[in-house]
């Protein structure tokens, strides 16, 4: 008997011509999400971050052993230890630790050291890969804990977008101190730092063409 025991999964499905409709839409609507990095301090509740982080847990995961801990942080004086540490590395970054080359890259952007957004948005979701677990003494492997953790910070972006809000994909880098700072065990790595609210009033993204079709997928038919 394999354990778990399997069960009947049915789902419901559409006929052709809805599976399109409903494709494209989905397409349209997901293109819309931005990455945003001003953002409004207008509260979010907390049982809407909470929903966004289980439909995120949703992921498959290697040998389904969810290797993710998702740390939702609205304490303003967290915040702003976040921030401050997050900016000291930024600052590092941007004089002299990434190349002329990734300057020029971010240069449409319009980035640099400074990240108030971590003090504004009103939640600041910090994703953790687990790399293996202590179970009964012993330490058990997780496995493909970076693609799965991936795929969920994917879910939480659509599922965040989904609600009506904001967000960052954010990698102040490196980021140990969010481990520190957030008392995250040894096994735990941080892997994005995602500011989650409404966009300010004022906000502005930058003008970016996705790829065409044709540049991103191949057909073998
Ligand atoms: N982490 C820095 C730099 C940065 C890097 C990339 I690649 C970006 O797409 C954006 C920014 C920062 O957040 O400013």
């Amino acid at each position: 008997m394999p354990d778990p025991a399997f069960l009947p999964y049915h789902r419901e499905t559409y006929d052709p011509e809805t599976m399109l409709a409903r494709s494209a839409s989905f397409a349209d609507w997901l293109d819309l999400r931005r990455s945003v990095r001003q953002f409004s301090d207008q509260p979010v509740a907390k049982a809407v971050i909470e929903q966004c982080i289980r439909a995120a847990a949703t992921a498959p995961s290697g040998a389904h052993k969810q290797p993710w801990t998702f740390c939702a942080i609205n304490d303003p004086a967290l915040k702003k230890q976040i921030r401050l540490a997050a900016e000291e590395e930024e600052y590092r970054s941007y004089h002299g630790r990434m190349s002329e080359e990734w300057l020029e890259d971010l240069q449409p952007f319009g980035t640099d050291w400074h990240k108030p957004f971590l003090e504004t948005a009103p939640w600041l979701i910090v994703v953790f890969k687990r790399n293996y677990e202590w179970v009964d003494g012993k330490k058990r492997q997780n496995y493909y804990v970076q693609e799965s953790v991936g795929i969920a910070s994917g879910l939480l972006l659509t599922a965040l977008h989904h609600a009506g809000l904001a967000t960052l994909t954010h990698t102040p880098s490196p980021m140990d101190f969010l481990k520190k700072l957030l008392h995250r065990p040894d096994n735990e790595r941080p892997l994005l730092l995602i500011p989650v609210g409404y966009p300010a009033a004022d906000a502005q993204v930058p003008d970016l063409k996705r790829k065409p079709m044709e540049e991103v997928a191949l057909f073998f038919e």
